[in-house]
């Protein structure tokens, strides 16, 4: 496994899914102290500065092409697991949460066979003016930037171990332990539509079950956040 350092990419996904198509293999990642073209889902910009961590790791498995939405679901576990010991929190479908405050995003893309798992995670710094809370995990504790890459690749490498051993119901249980409550308040963000409701789990596709009024609804793309 190699890590391949940049002082500045457009996107680390970018430059991960270049070196895949030319053949890199599993396990190889691709760090850049900052970005100036960082992007999350649906064309959003992934804002970052230098100081935090920036790393998209290739990943390759037979039949894993078709399944990006399970291993962005894997990769929150990973970034969970290397902040510890803050209690991190995870925010259906790729969000880590700290104290209720974004910390960290993850972007799985695939192409080529491979996929590219792309996390970002604010280590220095968060950015402000966002629609919501970031924050960073220097505002938490002492916090090392090369200690947290370490920590992250070590968590990919577990959780996509358990991923491939276990299947997505060990990853949707792991997740659940770190997601919502049953029957916390959520708001759903899909285009113009909000629907309001209660956490009530998430199904073995990965969706999001949302208790309305309604009745329980199946959300497969969406943002959430808190009533
Ligand atoms: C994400 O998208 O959360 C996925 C972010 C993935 C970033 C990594 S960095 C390494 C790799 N290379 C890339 O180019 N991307 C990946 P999404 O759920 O769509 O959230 C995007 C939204 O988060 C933006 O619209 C902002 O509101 C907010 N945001 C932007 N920068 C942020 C930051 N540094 N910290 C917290 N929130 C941020």
């Amino acid at each position: 496994m190699t890590i391949h350092r940049y002082d500045v990419l457009a996107s680390t996904n970018d430059e991960a899914r270049r070196l895949a198509l030319a053949g890199a293999p599993h396990g190889d990642a691709v760090v850049a102290a900052r970005q100036t073209g960082g992007r999350g889902r649906l064309g959003r910009s992934w804002i970052s500065p230098p100081g935090n961590l920036y790393v998209s790791v290739i990943l390759r498995s037979p039949g894993s092409a078709g399944s990006h939405p399970q291993v962005a679901f894997v990769a929150g576990l990973a970034v969970v697991d290397a902040v510890r010991p803050l209690p991190a929190s995870l925010k259906w479908p790729n969000d880590v949460l700290l104290a209720g405050a974004k910390v960290a995003g993850v972007l799985v893309e695939s192409d080529g066979g491979a996929l590219v798992c792309g996390i970002g995670v604010n280590v220095a710094q968060a950015p402000a003016g966002l629609p919501y809370p970031a924050t960073a995990l220097a505002a938490h504790g002492p916090t090392n930037l090369e200690a947290v890459l370490a920590a992250v690749l070590a968590g990919l490498d577990h959780w996509w171990q358990v991923w491939l051993a276990n299947g997505f119901a060990a990853i949707r249980t792991a997740w659940l332990q770190r997601g919502p409550a049953p029957g916390d308040p959520l708001i759903v963000t899909q285009g113009p539509r909000r629907t309001a409701g209660r956490f009530a789990g998430m199904d073995m596709d990965g969706a999001l079950l949302l208790q309305t009024a309604a009745g329980v609804q199946r959300i497969l793309a969406g943002d959430v956040s808190g009533a």
